[in-house]
């Protein structure tokens, strides 16, 4: 009932909506009404009650809320489920505890503080309370297995899109999975699948988003590396429109891929986004580290390293570090 009244309170922000006429829209009484109107207000929405007229909302709080992400929401199934926590050890791990117990394409998780926030390669993700994104999407798309990693790719580009649609600020993927604005991380994607031979059970897609976070939120050792929207904008972002519209970009991006059936509908778009290429670049490989130019991506979104000798070397993962971004000198 709470979500269902605050929704309707979203939807009639201008005007005064009376107790009345919202105990008699969804069946219950006005003391109902009255009692969740308080529970509103303990969790930091500021309302006008006035007698004879009703209740107003005046402002909301700074919290990733399913009723308010839904009310900007303008997607299909993308973020249509949505369970949010204020503590969890990891988004990603709850997804896909989740996608385990059978939870539809398209459900979301989100937290407002990340205990063991996780990165790649058993890295760590900073997740501070109430300062970024981080969320998880599970998706269950009718691909072959072998096009996984390409979810990686979308939801970098979704993310790239929808800052620059929300802030305007201009955001590149350091391949695979860094988003950088100003040289600098502000997202991380972690992409992680169960799938047998030629059949995927579900991909659960991790995004972190550095959003809010003050440069002291960050870690001494990340100060350089990593940057956040709000300190390259100079101004606080709204995290649950940013969700909305991220969900709403990345949806069609992944409708796009699939009405193709491959992923070479958005190969062009990805490279003019992605600045590793034509950039010096090192890899670290499981058995040896190398170092060359970012010479191109191949049509599986592969990338192409050429050595000093000359020697085009494809590199499908792994972990690439670019000169002069995020702190690699
Ligand atoms: P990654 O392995 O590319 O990056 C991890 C590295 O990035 C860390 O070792 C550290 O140097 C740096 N780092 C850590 N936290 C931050 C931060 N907040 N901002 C900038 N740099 C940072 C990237 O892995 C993938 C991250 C995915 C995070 C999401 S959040 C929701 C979901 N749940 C979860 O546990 N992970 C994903």
């Amino acid at each position: 009932m709470r979500d269902q009244i605050l929704t309707i309170l979203l939807e009639n922000r201008d005007s005064f909506v009376s107790g009345e006429d919202i105990s008699q829209k969804l069946g219950v009484s006005r003391t109902a009404v009255w009692k969740t109107m308080g529970q509103l207000k303990e969790s930091g929405f500021e309302m006008q009650s006035v007698p004879n007229k009703g209740y107003r909302l005046t402002s909301l709080p700074d919290k990733l809320e399913p009723a308010l992400i839904q009310h900007y929401l303008t997607t299909k199934q993308f973020g249509r489920v949505i369970e949010t926590h204020v503590t969890m050890d990891s988004t990603n791990t709850r997804a896909k505890e989740l996608a385990q117990n059978g939870a539809a394409h398209g459900t979301l998780v989100t937290a407002e503080e990340q205990k063991s926030g996780r990165g790649r390669l058993g890295r760590s993700w900073e997740s501070p309370r109430s300062l970024g994104l981080w969320m998880s999407l599970i998706l269950r798309p009718s691909f072959s297995p072998r096009y996984a990693p390409q979810m990686t790719v979308l939801a970098g580009l979704a993310v790239v899109h929808t800052i620059c649609k929300t802030t305007g600020l201009e955001a590149f993927i350091k391949w695979p999975n860094d988003i950088i604005v100003n040289s600098k991380k502000v997202c991380g994607i972690l992409t992680e699948m169960q799938a047998d031979l030629d059949l995927i059970d579900y991909i659960v897609a991790g995004i972190g988003i550095n959003v809010n976070t003050p440069k002291e939120g960050f870690p001494r050792e990340l100060r350089n590396s990593a940057t956040s929207l709000k300190l390259e904008l100079g101004a606080h972002i709204d995290r649950c429109r940013l969700s909305a519209e991220l969900m709403a970009v990345f949806e069609g991006l992944y409708e796009r891929c699939l009405a193709a059936g491959d992923f070479s509908e958005i190969l062009n778009e990805y490279k003019s986004k992605c600045i590793t290429l034509g950039r010096q670049v090192r890899v670290t490989g499981p058995s040896e580290t190398f170092e060359g130019t970012a010479a191109d991506l191949t049509d599986d979104f592969q990338l192409l390293v050429e050595t000093k000798t000359g020697e085009l070397r494809g590199v499908f993962s792994g972990d690439v570090s670019v000169r002069g971004i995020a702190a690699y000198l």
